[in-house]
């Protein structure tokens, strides 16, 4: 892992925050808490926040109202934690997790080593406190229809979860944990993934925002009927907000291609 010095980044760079994120990305992996791999998922996911204009549109809010509502309905929610939610969003998974009485947090890798498992499980426990339950090394209990070692999990983890609320995702995981019947929260920029398309819920929307927004809607829903909460979560067509997402992302592209204006996400001439 390198050990060389982070440079500055100027205030004034017009792309200081997306520049930000990055760096918090690369600190994580010489942490050792991401995986390389995490990087080029992370270049990934900031070319579709670009089209996005890195703002929570709201398809994205949309979902995240519905995703707070299953989340306080749920009998045993279960949030997952890889390594690229430990390097960027780790104390915003921590706040979450303290918002919903019930949930765990579960340290599920796709690049599964143990060392990396116990490494994020402390970082989480560390940030979450003493009330939440931090499943990390040593899983128990295996995720059928997904090969060795994505597949190992917890009893008392997703394996007996109602609800899995899953940042950054595999396609795969998704698909066997929907098989297993439990409902999906996906956090997932790319609106064209598997993930995205298999999850009951999808916000499109980059993690950094998308985290501290979910816990402030938990934190406001607490208090409704549940019958209210059941309509927020029911009313919600996966399909429907995935292809509004995408036509935001075209339209924003036709309007910019039209105005004859390179792609700034604000907006401005770049
Ligand atoms: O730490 P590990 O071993 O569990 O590995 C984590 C990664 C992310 C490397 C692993 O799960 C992976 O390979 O994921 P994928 O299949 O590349 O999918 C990641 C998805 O997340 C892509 O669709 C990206 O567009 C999207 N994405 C990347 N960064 C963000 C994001 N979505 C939301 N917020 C982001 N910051």
């Amino acid at each position: 892992m390198g050990s060389e010095k982070m440079h500055r980044i100027p205030k004034d760079h017009p792309r200081y925050t997306s520049l930000r994120i990055r760096q918090r990305m690369v600190s994580g992996w010489r942490r050792g808490l991401a995986a390389p791999e995490g990087l080029l998922a992370h270049g990934r996911g900031e070319a579709f926040d670009y089209l996005l204009g890195e703002r929570t549109q709201p398809e994205a809010a949309k979902a995240i109202r519905a995703a707070a509502a299953t989340l306080l309905l749920a009998r045993h929610p279960v949030l997952s934690v890889n390594g690229n939610v430990a390097a960027l969003a780790p104390d915003s998974m921590a706040a979450l997790a303290r918002s919903l009485p019930s949930a765990v947090l579960e340290v599920n890798l796709f690049h599964r080593s143990e060392a990396r498992a116990r490494r994020i499980a402390a970082r989480m426990k560390r940030l979450a406190g003493r009330r939440v339950r931090v499943l990390g090394p040593s899983p128990d209990a295996r995720l059928p229809g997904l090969s060795s070692p994505r597949a190992r999990s917890f009893k008392e983890g997703m394996l007996s979860a109602d609800v899995v609320l899953v940042p950054l995702e595999d396609g795969d995981r998704t698909e066997a944990l929907r098989r297993a019947r439990k409902k999906v929260v996906a956090v997932d920029l790319n609106p064209l993934s598997r993930t995205a398309r298999t999850a009951s819920i999808t916000i499109v929307d980059n993690v950094i925002r998308a985290l501290p927004e979910l816990t402030r809607q938990v934190c406001a829903l607490r208090r409704r009927p549940p019958s209210e909460l059941k309509r927020l979560a029911t009313r919600f067509d996966n399909r429907a907000n995935l292809a509004r997402a995408l036509g935001r992302m075209l339209a924003r592209l036709r309007a910019l291609s039209e105005r004859r204006r390179a792609l700034d996400p604000a907006g401005r001439r770049a």
